[in-house]
């Protein structure tokens, strides 16, 4: 897969890129990232990007012309190419978005910077526009760091066994399980015996019931997109019937996460 990065500051994907996993799969050929200096398509001799807002206002916008000119100049390269624009005014990303993403051969990621880019480059480039979260940053730059792992990370020999990923989908839309490891008691804290079972249908079953309770407890938006097997329901009736929340056997993590998630009662 092929990720072009339109940004004004492309040394800030140098490092990113070189360690663990995505470096490697840089080195296999499995992804290439190209980034592209939106300041290398200017014409003036002061390689402007950015003006004033038309109907005043605080902070500079990015010039259309620029844009399109690297826009073009990819485009001619690569017609087929699909064209994000990073923006707390796109789609939420998640899972699905980012496994849709992973069918694609070429994705341009275009960063913002100042208070955005000039509407008609949204209207004229933009294939779709996805924002990482409800917060505001400094630039678009980190939001496709985060683009760009989280769907290579799909593709086909880019972690060590493609099953890793299926188990993602396999716990899809759930949150994931408790992990464990040596040692197996830490300051009086033990790994649940299950586990050290060796009877790998109970382990999965307390890693399935386990991914459902925490699901419910810490993010029940979740669970009512989960597709649930008959089993899975079964489970949630067993987590219903004896409550964790109300009868102290609920994990001191997720405890803590009711605590300090209590719903913050409004003011007066
Ligand atoms: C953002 C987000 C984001 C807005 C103004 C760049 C900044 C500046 N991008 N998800 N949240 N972008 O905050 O994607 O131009």
């Amino acid at each position: 897969m092929k990720f072009d990065i339109l940004t004004l500051f492309p040394d800030m994907f140098s490092s990113p890129f070189q360690e663990s996993i995505l470096g490697k799969a840089i080195e296999k050929g499995l992804i290439q990232i190209r980034t592209i200096n939106i300041r290398d398509f200017t014409t003036d001799k002061h390689h402007v990007v950015d003006d004033t807002p038309y109907g005043g206002g605080q902070g500079m916008v990015m010039k259309v012309e620029p844009i399109a000119r690297a826009m073009e100049w990819i485009k001619s390269q690569e017609p087929s190419a699909w064209t994000i624009y990073l923006t707390p005014q796109g789609k939420p990303f998640n899972q699905e978005i980012a496994r849709d993403l992973s069918s694609k051969s070429h994705l341009v990621l275009l960063c913002g910077r100042y208070e955005g880019v000039d509407e008609r480059v949204r209207e004229l480039f933009a294939d779709e526009e996805i924002s990482i979260g409800d917060y505001v940053l400094t630039g678009g730059e980190l939001a496709a760091m985060v683009i760009i792992d989280a769907v290579s990370r799909l593709l086909p020999g880019v972690l060590g066994s493609d099953r890793s990923a299926e188990e993602d989908s396999f716990f899809r839309s759930l949150l994931e399980y408790p992990q464990y490891t040596r040692p197996f008691n830490f300051r009086g804290s033990e790994v649940p015996e299950v586990l050290l079972s060796g009877n790998h249908s109970a382990i999965s079953l307390w890693r399935r019931k386990e991914a459902l309770q925490r699901t419910w407890i810490r993010r029940p938006d979740l669970l009512t997109k989960a597709h649930l097997s008959s089993e899975d329901k079964k489970l949630m009736e067993e987590i219903l019937q004896n409550n964790p929340k109300d009868d102290g056997r609920l994990r001191m993590t997720d405890k803590e996460f009711l605590e300090k998630n209590a719903q913050k009662k409004p003011k007066g």
